[in-house]
């Protein structure tokens, strides 16, 4: 069930690196910058696996080591409680890649 006015700020302020964009309905978009493209292409395996655990899917873009993310539930016409859930998946995911071993040099 699509998200209301009044629940949206305390569930958009648990996920303070996403900006919310009111437009179709409702949407949240990050983007992520990683160390190279393997780490990118990393955390969007990890990310696809839980996407397809849960049914729920990202709009999402991969240039190298950025990937830009807009998350909305199209059957609802606007955000969901599983919007806000992937997003935390995807800060937690990202948070450990980060805290992993810098790359060895070439
Ligand atoms: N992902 C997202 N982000 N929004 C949806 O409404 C949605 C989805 N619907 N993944 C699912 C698939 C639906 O189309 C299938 C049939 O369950």
């Amino acid at each position: 069930m699509k998200l209301t006015a009044a629940q949206l700020p305390a569930l958009l302020g648990s996920i303070p690196a996403w900006r919310h964009d009111p437009a179709r309905g409702g949407t949240i978009t990050r983007e992520f910058r990683f160390r190279d493209f393997a780490q990118a292409f990393g955390f969007m395996a990890q990310v696809a696996v839980q996407a397809q655990g849960s049914d729920h899917h990202p709009e999402w873009s991969n240039v190298y080591n950025r990937v830009r993310v807009t998350l909305t539930t199209h059957d609802a016409g606007g955000l969901t409680t599983k919007d806000i859930e992937l997003a935390r998946f995807m800060d937690r995911v990202a948070e450990a890649l980060a805290l992993q071993q810098p790359a060895r040099a070439p």
